[in-house]
This record gives structure tokens, sequence and C-alpha cells, in this order.
């Protein structure tokens, strides 16, 4: 991917992400996530297989692939940029724990679009300086969706993070709903990223299409639609 396309494609990447989580906790599984945050306007779909086989995660990531390509939404790999590229992705997210961006292998990183998440002020800072195309900051409201040692970060931490990476994206994760959704975009945020919102919730489709409408109410109020 040329710099050019990186930029464009940085742009896309605001907006709402839903990521389609295998956890068998979750009464939907990654298909039916993913096909309600294509169907309801999701910018970006991404793939959390956290316990599916490498080859059932490739059966799976092929699929989400095709549907995300109907319809225009852009499809990432969490973690994993080798089943990223076998997936023909447009993007990976890694995180603190995974490969950083810049040892990502260099046909990685011309071919992906690459998301970093971020949990205190100092990885985001440090995020800044990697090639890396949004950043990730969170849990803003805190997370049941995966152990994570940090505590509820908040809404001031979000918009001093927004500000430090302007005008790279910053994508609120963590205990997102759609109100909340709205007060990370009055913070700074360029979209939020959610798990439980979405596969948690009794109609998916109906969840991810308040969620997006939120981010637009949000991005209007702001000037920024
Ligand atoms: N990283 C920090 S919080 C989080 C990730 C992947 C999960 C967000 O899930 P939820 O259910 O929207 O809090
Ligand atoms: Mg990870």
């Amino acid at each position: 991917m040329t710099r050019a396309r990186a930029a464009a494609g940085a742009a896309r990447c605001s907006g709402l992400h839903v990521l389609a989580d295998d956890d068998p906790r979750w009464p939907h599984g990654p298909l039916v996530q993913a096909r309600a945050a294509c169907v309801a306007g999701a910018a970006v779909v991404q793939l959390r297989a956290k316990h599916a086989t490498d080859r059932e995660a490739l059966r799976l990531g092929h699929e989400l692939r095709q549907m995300t390509r109907a319809h225009g939404v852009l499809f990432f790999v969490n973690d994993r940029f080798d089943l990223a590229l076998l997936c023909e992705a447009d993007g990976v997210h890694v995180g603190q724990e995974d490969l950083p961006p810049a040892r990502l292998p260099a046909a990685a990183r011309e071919r992906l679009l690459v998301g970093r998440s971020t949990h205190t002020l100092a990885q985001a800072r440090a995020a800044i300086g990697e090639p890396c195309d949004y950043v990730a900051f969170g849990p803003v409201f805190g997370t049941t969706s995966k152990d994570s040692p940090y505590a509820a970060r908040g809404l001031a931490a979000l918009a001093e993070v927004a500000a430090l990476a302007a005008p790279r994206p910053v994508i609120a994760i963590g205990g997102i709903d759609a109100e909340r959704a709205r007060q990370a975009v009055a913070a700074g945020a360029a979209g939020v990223a959610v798990i439980s919102a979405v596969a948690g919730a009794a109609a998916p489709e109906a969840a991810a299409r308040a969620l997006v409408a939120a981010l637009e109410a949000g991005a209007e109020a702001e000037g920024r639609a």
C-alpha cells in the first residue's frame, strides 16, 4: 500500500468498528455480528478469533472478506498480520502484546492498514511515532469483554490522546454503547470499536444502527460531519 493509499484508508477508519468475536459467551456468532455491522453502515469489521483454530480462523476470515467487500466495509484482522494477508484483509489491528507496527514485515506494511491499541498516555504517545494508521485508546469506560488489567480511563484521558494524535484518528474502546459513542466523539474520537454492544445485543443490527447514528450525530454536533 502506498502512503497516499494509507492516508485515504486512515480517513475511512473513522466511524464504527465492530469486532466479530468468536467468544462462545455471545448469543450471536462472528458472522451474525459482522452482518449486523455491514448492514448498519459500520466503517470496519475486525475479526477477533481467540478460540478458533488457525484453519477455522482462515475460513472465517475468507467469509468476512467476501461479506465486507460486498458492503464496502473495511476488513481488519486482530493480532495476526499473517492471517490478514492470507484473507486479503484491508488491515491488521495489533495490541501492546502483539508485534509492534514497525516490526511487521515490509510486505505486510505495504498491503495493510495498521491499527494500534493503547491503554495509557505513554503508550498513546509512543504509538504516534509508529507506522500505524489509527490509534485505539481505552478502555474508556472499562470492559468485561476481555481480561484487561487497565481501569476505565475516562473521557478526559481520551480527549488528551485525541489532541496528541491529531490528525491521526483515535478510536475509543471499552464499554462503549450509543450514548457513550456520542460522548467519545465530543471528546475528539474519530470513532469507536465495540464488542459487547453488538455481540451481546438481543438485536445486533438495531444495536449497530444506533451506534452509527450516535456517531453521526456526534460528528455533526462537533461540525465534523
Ligand atoms: N481492548 C480494550 S477494551 C476491548 C479491547 C479489545 C474490548 C472492547 O469490548 P467492549 O465489549 O466493547 O467493552
Ligand atoms: Mg492483540
